[in-house]
């Protein structure tokens, strides 16, 4: 685009100071630096005469307006002055009878005389600027670019702090020991077990994204782009935090201080950036009070955001960090994003919000939730793909597993974050429930309930490992259901967690399945070979610790030790393995340690064989990923020392 104030008005030239610039051949005039400067001098004492004639207009502030949104609750307002401000920097407070109108008018005359000196003083610089010599002139115009070019170096110099915001109280970070020798003993040996995956990664991967614990060198997947982000030192945090290894803790925090940058040319996926890395440096700050974690996931989610860039609003899947440029999967039905992708941002979003006073991160999911309340959805059914261009449904196809997954969970965590204040939101998921109950929920002839997923109108019986975390949030959403339907909700989590127990319970290994069917007399088994694999995946134990946690069933520690055999068929010197067949007791490796395998599995274990007090329910919301963010009490909300925190880290 032109600046029209450079061109020639009619034909002619504008005259210039700069006699070898009467030379150019063509008749677009081209200011120098210097002239330019002269008529920008000019220009600034009209705008200071226009913006004292301002003063002179009657006081609009009378007709304020007094909109208030859950985005003023949400923003914190720090510092917001009481008082009126004037934009002399004078402050004025309004409505106190005869004495303060009498002071009013004083200030108004003087505001009235200074401005009239500033206008005479800007004229008389003017004029002798115009008097000066070119060399002069010259020589002002080099000390004034000296001059900001230090000011844009100072500005470079380091990250800029974000504004205090309230604390949430942070609560329930207790040590957990559980009274009985016996389980203590068991969550010891978790803790080894976390202690051997991350040792193996800091010898053999550290500041690689994963680690492949036969080849002892670092991993990484599209998923990342490609670059070395350290996905495991970010996932891992929360979990080396919660078991107390402060040691290692402290190694991943100098790590991510001196290396973790995110102006990299990589295209990552946008929902397990957000769910590991800004999940996991959030959930790190909370816990430790750290400033540094908070820079960083907000540092992240500037990069996010021209993910959302799209014609509806509705998020790309990748976005490359360096250009802002999005695109989708090649393989998603009709150059579709995914459900389980855009559909699992509101927690981080909204802690974003919360924790920046950025109002875009709220209001970006915020979005997404408007859009598909106006959409049509067959059977109630939510399809896992949505085109961003058209704002259309891809194929018909309904998954509580992969590609559909979290959107339900967060849902219902986007209730329970706000301190169950969001209602819409669980509003949403018990009629998303209603739904998937109505029609992938199903018993097979063994008697075993499972989730089917719906393709065109037909429904598949198969179940994904990654709908088995569904018997957890059934439990999670219980209390607060529709129609008194607590104990149901309850009995169907438990119904999920045995059916899934059952998958683990059929194999060799006892581990579980990628997916296995409900067909052709087969129950709870996977039949493809492309199926029958394991990868360090939570969400089985993720149930057990929520079905746990509400019931104190026995078995669910029982069983949560079964799978904790990873450690005998998983263990390698170099860290831990996913295996290419359950049902094969001398199994592959596929040589990939998983960051989920330590910011989840280990989590859930652990949790699992510690006493209710570490972490609870009331206090923490753990997003997909398992990193724990706090419920947002924003009523109470308080503001605590940064001090007391690290305090409590320090002490423990
Ligand atoms: C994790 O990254 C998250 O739990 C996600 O929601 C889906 N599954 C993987 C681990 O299996």
């Amino acid at each position: 685009m032109t600046t029209p104030a450079l061109l020639p008005l009619s034909g002619r030239r504008i005259p210039t100071l700069s006699p070898g610039a009467s030379s150019f051949p063509h008749h677009r005039a081209t200011l120098r630096l210097s002239e330019k400067f002269i008529l920008l001098l000019i220009l600034s004492a009209f705008i200071t005469l226009c913006f004292g004639a301002f003063f002179f207009l009657p006081d609009n502030s009378k007709h304020k307006r007094f909109d208030l949104g859950l985005e003023d609750v949400l923003i914190p307002h720090i510092d917001s002055p009481k008082e009126g401000k004037h934009a002399s920097g004078q402050v004025v407070i309004h409505g106190q009878g005869g004495h303060d109108e009498h002071r009013h008018r004083e200030e108004e005359e003087s505001l009235r005389d200074k401005i009239r000196a500033d206008h005479e003083r800007a004229l008389q610089e003017a004029k002798e600027k115009l008097r000066k010599s070119r060399v002069e002139l010259q020589a002002e115009i080099q000390t004034e670019k000296s001059k900001v070019m230090e000011d844009l170096k100072k500005k470079d110099a380091g990250p800029k702090p974000l504004p205090p915001v309230p604390m949430p109280k942070v609560v329930g970070v207790s040590d957990g020991e559980p009274p009985e020798p016996d389980v203590k003993e068991k969550r010891d040996k978790i803790r080894e077990m976390m202690k051997h995956a991350w040792d193996s990664y800091r010898q053999y991967g550290w500041g690689h994204n994963e680690l492949k614990p036969l080849a002892k060198k670092g991993h990484s997947t599209n998923i990342f782009g490609n670059s070395q982000l350290g996905a495991t030192i970010v996932d891992a945090l929360d979990t080396l935090y919660i078991m107390g290894l402060h040691e290692e803790f402290k190694d991943g925090q100098e790590w991510i201080e001196q290396n973790l940058d995110f102006g990299v040319n990589a295209e990552v996926s946008v929902f397990e950036v957000n769910i590991r890395f800004i999940g996991g440096l959030l959930a790190a700050y909370y816990l430790s009070g750290q400033e540094v974690f908070k820079l960083k996931a907000v540092q992240l989610a500037e990069k996010l955001l021209p993910a959302f860039n799209t014609p509806t609003g509705i998020p790309w899947a990748m976005v490359n960090l360096k250009s802002g440029v999005g695109r989708n999967w090649g393989w998603a039905s009709a150059g579709s994003s995914i459900l389980a992708e855009f559909g699992t941002l509101h927690m981080e979003f909204v802690h974003l919000t919360y924790l920046t006073g950025n109002p875009a991160y709220y209001q970006k999911v915020m979005h997404i939730r408007k859009l598909l309340a106006k959409m049509d959805r067959p059977n109630g059914l939510y399809p896992n793909y949505l085109n961003p261009r058209t704002g259309r449904w891809g194929q018909h196809h309904t998954s509580v597993g992969g590609l559909g997954d979290s959107f339900y969970e967060y849902l219902l965590k986007a209730w329970l974050m706000s301190d169950k204040t969001d209602t819409e939101a669980r509003k949403t998921y018990d009629d998303a429930i209603e739904a998937i109950e109505r029609h992938l929920i199903r018993k097979s002839n063994g008697g075993l309930t499972f989730i089917g997923e719906w393709k065109n109108g037909h429904l598949e019986r198969k179940m994904g490992h990654l709908a088995c975390f569904a018997g957890g949030m059934f439990a999670l959403g219980a209390d607060g259901s529709p129609d008194d339907k607590a104990g149901h909700y309850l009995q169907l989590g438990a119904e999920i967690a045995h059916t899934c127990h059952e998958s683990y319970d059929r194999t060799v290994l006892k581990l579980g399945p990628e997916a296995f069917k409900f067909d052709s007399g087969l129950e709870a088994v996977a039949v493809r070979q492309n199926e029958k694999y394991y990868i360090l995946r939570p969400e089985v134990i993720e149930t057990y610790w929520y079905m746990w946690r509400f019931t104190h069933d026995p078995k669910y520690r029982q069983w949560g030790w079964e799978a904790a055999q990873v450690n005998n068929y998983c263990r390698v010197s170099g860290g831990f393995s996913g295996v290419k067949d359950v049902y094969s007791s001398n199994p592959t490796y596929d040589d990939v340690q998983q960051s989920f395998f330590l910011a989840e599995t280990l989590k859930y274990l652990y949790l699992l064989f510690s006493s209710d007090d570490l972490m609870p329910f009331e206090s923490w919301v753990f997003n997909t990923e398992a990193h724990p963010l706090p419920v947002l009490h924003l009523e109470e909300m308080e503001r605590e020392p940064r001090a007391q925190t690290t305090a409590a880290w320090r002490g423990r």
